[in-house]
């Protein structure tokens, strides 16, 4: 009944109970001769239940970066340009998958190679890419979607595409903004005006940090979090600097 090749609910006791009781409830219904259907179908959505967490930032901030750094070895797509890339989900599976989802609900395969080189040729703006990896870091996690979302420059379109597409299907956005803007743009202050209204808890990384003295580097994560609180009306669940392990040596 239950598919064995998805995670074991660990996390959500809600969705352990419904999982440790539903074949002995589909037995007993069964037996009492009730439509097992519906009940059937909330086992499948249990057993599929995900929350997301959009990545947000510029283009070039180092969304990418960060998400490859968790993988065994850099999987996803640099960006060549804002226009080509496509949402990128990524998740815990215990075998591989990698796929393009177009919005006419049709999938097609992709190898590594694809994936990395961004072959998905007739792509068209509200498809999206899924990313089912057998990864450690991720195991822990097995109900958390990491979104690498396109880059914030081309401005209005992205920022729909991560409202519309993703707010209702989100735990909370994570923020990234680089030392090397200093502030949040007025794009990203726009986006999380928005956040705002829909009361949205989010996260902030101040990424390449190694690029500046830490001190200045803090600096800038207050800076950017005084804004991002005036705008939202709330402080960021957790708001941290981070830069690629290569680039600074870490300060203990
Ligand atoms: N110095 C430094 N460079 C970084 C860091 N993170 C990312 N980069 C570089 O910034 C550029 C853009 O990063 P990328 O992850 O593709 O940005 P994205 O567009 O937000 O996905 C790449 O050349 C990265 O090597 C960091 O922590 N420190
Ligand atoms: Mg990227």
């Amino acid at each position: 009944m239950l598919d064995d090749n998805n995670p074991k609910p660990s996390i959500f006791p809600r969705q352990t109970q419904i999982h440790e009781h539903a074949d002995e409830l589909l037995r007993l219904m069964e037996q009492h001769e009730f439509d097992t259907k519906p009940v059937i179908a909330i086992v499948e959505q249990s057993s599929r239940f995900r929350v997301r967490v959009p990545l947000i930032g510029a283009f070039s901030c180092g969304k990418t970066t960060l998400l490859n750094a968790i993988l065994p070895e850099p999987l996803l797509p640099a960006a060549v340009t804002p226009e080509t890339s496509l949402p990128v989900e990524l998740h815990y599976f215990a075998s591989e998958n990698l796929l393009h989802h177009k919005a006419n609900d049709t999938t097609r395969p992709l190898s590594r190679e694809a994936l990395v080189n961004q072959e998905w040729p007739e792509a068209t703006p509200n498809d999206w890419i899924e990313v089912a990896i057998d990864a450690p870091t991720l195991a822990a996690f097995p109900h958390l979607v990491l979104v690498d979302m396109p880059g914030w420059d081309s401005g209005i379109a992205q920022h729909a595409k991560a409202i519309d597409q993703y707010l209702d299907r989100s735990l909370a956005y994570c923020l990234l903004v680089s030392v090397d803007e200093g502030s949040l743009q007025e794009t990203l202050h726009r986006f999380l005006a928005e956040l705002a209204i829909h009361n949205k808890p989010y996260l902030l990384l101040i990424t390449k940090s190694d690029k500046k003295p830490q001190a200045d580097a803090l600096a800038v994560l207050d800076h950017v979090r005084d804004q991002a609180v005036k705008v939202m009306g709330q402080a960021p669940l957790a708001a941290i600097e981070i830069f690629r392990k290569d680039t600074r040596a870490p300060i203990l």
